[in-house]
């Protein structure tokens, strides 16, 4: 075995290791040496770099490719296992994905994270090392986007017969870069180099319309022709679920345009812009800006693109089951597929179903509307006026014209649509109530579990200082109060009320002896999220957080007592090191704004406790508050203050020790794979299809 060098280890080091170990391939390999066998023959033979080089980013791609190597039998064999066996399927439509790490989770779920450690410790590396080379795969904002990844997760994991569908962004979600002038937004260059995760399809193609006109036939049938087209092309992303071979697909668009559209004669015309045509922009960013019409119309085309080309692939792969059988019975459609729309974003997919299976499949208007009614499900996740999309009709007609047809005939014909509509959380308010955990009390006293509760806590605790440390400057103590709050910046998600709250804090720790100070718990407030690029007050609240943090943590009287953080660049992989090492957090907006939340779970499991509003109380008091904004505001913060009082006040370790455990204990209803069973057996009527 060859010697491992130090992660610091010097380029000719590295190259002296890597000639020691025979590059050979070996997709299957299960031990680490030939592991590491095989990440030496992608470093050799699947070349992206010059060649001699194996710094972190270069062993990153090899280690990658050999995972995808392990991921690659099992992927495809789900695929031919799904095609004999034609169970009914699941296709997740989605604008957002934030799909974090994939190496991290890949190897964790297949169950190899300790051979891969060794067989990167016998090339020079330690895996932790190669796992933070990888960009995260931001395709999505918050709590939507991270739920629909996890969704994907929990499918792969119950091995259900489903498929992810989304937009392959060349930019993601910005990165969120701190300032002197606070948030700046930079383009999230996760494509710059490549993903060695995503495989095109270059057989999966299909043409997607915009503008035209309706042309009527002699026999009354409809067909949308004309105005531009553009093609949506085929990018899959393995998705392996936990400890099962069942390996799904997340099925990304790409916009492109054909060789014979890219209109030669207008380039050498020196018409660069319009010869290039517009289908670079389509996939170009998240979430456009649309303060102006074309912001607007670029947006109703990506939704527009995702609903097409996923429907149009669905129809497909529906139609090659059926083996070849002349007629097509189409009522057998929704008992093969279920589609499910997050949030509005996917629901052109109504009308678009419809108009394929009228326009193009020759179906009436009852048959079809009956088979969508079957086929499309839709979760609702948010109750916030201004994330409701609007468009003008002036803006549908010109661009969706058949659509608009379609849409105004379900409008004139169907008062109760779709068959099913769901919010996305009930209010599990009394879940955490002392009877639920009477089966645990006797593991929070035990002896010996406390102890082992603590100090991995404090292990985790001790992780999030160091990267705090390295992120910003600022050094934290591990053994102080991790008090966290992490989200899209929004003023109704109340960061706001927050940074107030620590303002009082540090007001009062200034007012104190140092003998008075000595008796209050040390705290590190933590707040982390990316605001809006055109949100002002989410900015402004940004820079208020960092401003504070600026004055607190140098301030020597009380900066043992309190330091404030402002967290840069909230993703998925800064999550897993912020939630794990949290002992408290926040999830405080306004009562009857917050569809759901989704971190508060993940810190429930992790051990947090949390502080949180609760709806239906707070709204009834609130109403008979609610006279001035202002008087509101104090209010709102006065019982925040009351709050924090109290739950500094009960500090106490061992108590604290004892919620703790309570707390994952009683949060497994929480885990994304309960959701999703759920999900199967009520709405979608789909079965586990487990490879054999
Ligand atoms: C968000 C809600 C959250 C909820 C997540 C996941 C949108 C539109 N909605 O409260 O604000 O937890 O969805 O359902 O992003």
């Amino acid at each position: 075995m060859a010697d491992a060098v130090k992660a610091n280890g010097s380029t000719t080091d590295r190259i002296k290791i890597l000639e020691k170990i025979p590059p050979v391939a070996n997709p299957q390999a299960k031990d680490p040496a030939a592991i590491a066998s095989n990440i030496n023959y992608h470093a050799h033979y699947s070349p992206h770099f010059s060649p001699y080089k194996f710094e972190p980013e270069q062993a990153f791609y090899a280690t990658a490719e050999s995972v995808r190597d392990q991921l690659i039998k099992q992927w495809n064999d789900t695929y031919s296992h799904y095609h004999k066996v034609n169970p009914k399927q699941t296709y997740y439509l989605s604008m957002e994905y934030l799909q974090g790490r994939a190496l991290t989770n890949a190897v964790g779920n297949l169950d190899v994270q300790d051979a891969y450690a060794n067989a990167l410790k016998q090339l020079g590396y330690a895996l932790e090392e190669i796992t933070e080379q990888e960009k995260d795969a931001a395709l999505g904002n918050g709590g939507l986007g991270r739920l629909a990844s996890c969704f994907l997760d929990s499918m792969a994991t119950l091995s259900l017969p489903a498929w992810g569908y989304g937009l392959r962004y060349r930019y993601g979600l910005f990165k969120q870069l701190m300032t002197k002038t606070g948030q700046e937004e930079i383009a999230e260059d996760w494509l710059e180099k490549f993903s060695p995760w995503e495989i095109p399809r270059h057989d999966v193609v299909f043409p997607i319309r915009f503008f035209g006109q309706v042309e009527i036939n002699p026999n009354g049938s409809r067909k949308w022709i004309g105005g531009e087209v553009i093609q949506a092309a085929a990018y899959d992303v393995p998705i392996p679920g936990y400890k099962t071979k069942d390996t799904n697909s997340l099925r990304l668009w790409e916009a492109k345009a054909r060789a014979e559209d890219f209109n030669l004669f207008e380039f050498n015309d020196g018409k660069y812009e319009s010869a290039a045509l517009l289908h670079s922009r389509i996939c170009a960013v998240l979430y456009p800006g649309d303060a102006t019409e074309d912001g607007k119309l670029l947006r109703l085309k990506q939704q527009y693109f995702l609903c097409s080309a996923s429907l149009q692939d669905i129809i497909t792969r529906f139609k090659e089951r059926l083996g070849g059988r002349d007629k097509i019975l189409w009522s057998e459609f929704p008992s093969k597929v279920a589609v499910q729309l997050n949030d509005t974003h996917p629901t052109l997919s109504i009308p678009e179903l419809m108009r394929l299976l009228m326009d193009d499949e020759g179906l009436g208007w009852d048959e079809a509307w009956d088979i969508t009614n079957r086929t499309i499900a839709y979760t609702n996740h948010t109750v916030l006026p201004e994330a409701l999309e609007k468009w003008s009709q002036t803006v549908m007609w010109k661009l969706l014209p058949r659509h608009m047809e379609i849409i105004e005939e379900i409008d004139k014909r169907v008062r109760y649509t779709l068959n099913l509509v769901n919010g996305v959380a009930q209010l599990h308010s009394d879940i955490l109530k002392a009877e639920l955990f009477s089966d645990y009390v006797k593991f929070a006293d035990n002896s010996e579990l406390p102890a082992e509760w603590e100090s991995a806590k404090l292990a985790s605790k001790q992780q999030l200082a160091n990267y705090v440390l390295q992120v910003t400057g600022v050094s934290i103590d591990p053994n102080s109060l991790f008090d966290i709050q992490i989200k899209r910046i929004h003023e109704y998600k109340r960061q706001l009320m927050n940074i107030m709250g620590a303002v009082y804090r540090y007001k009062k720790l200034k007012e104190m002896s140092p003998e008075e100070r000595k008796k209050t718990t040390p705290r590190t407030i933590m707040i982390g999220g990316k605001a809006f690029a055109t949100y002002t007050n989410a900015k402004r609240i940004v820079k208020l957080v960092s401003d504070v943090g600026a004055v607190v943590n140098t301030d020597p009287e009380v900066n043992s007592f309190l330091k404030i953080i402002f967290v840069p660049n909230y993703n998925v992989s800064v999550a897993e090191v912020l939630i794990p090492g949290s002992e408290l957090s926040q999830h405080i907006s306004t009562a009857g704004m917050e569809a759901s939340g989704t971190s508060n779970m993940k810190f429930a499991l992790n051990g947090c406790l949390i502080i949180g509003t609760l709806d239906e109380l707070m709204l009834k008091s609130e109403k008979k508050l609610v006279k001035k904004i202002s008087l509101f505001l104090v209010q709102q913060l006065t019982k925040f203050l009351g709050c924090v009082k109290k739950e500094s006040k009960d500090w106490d370790r061992k108590k604290w020790t004892k919620m703790s455990i309570l707390s994952t204990a009683g949060s497994g209803k929480f885990s994304s794979d309960r959701t999703i069973g759920q999900y199967a057996n009520e709405i979608w009527k789909i079965d586990e299809c487990p490879l054999p």
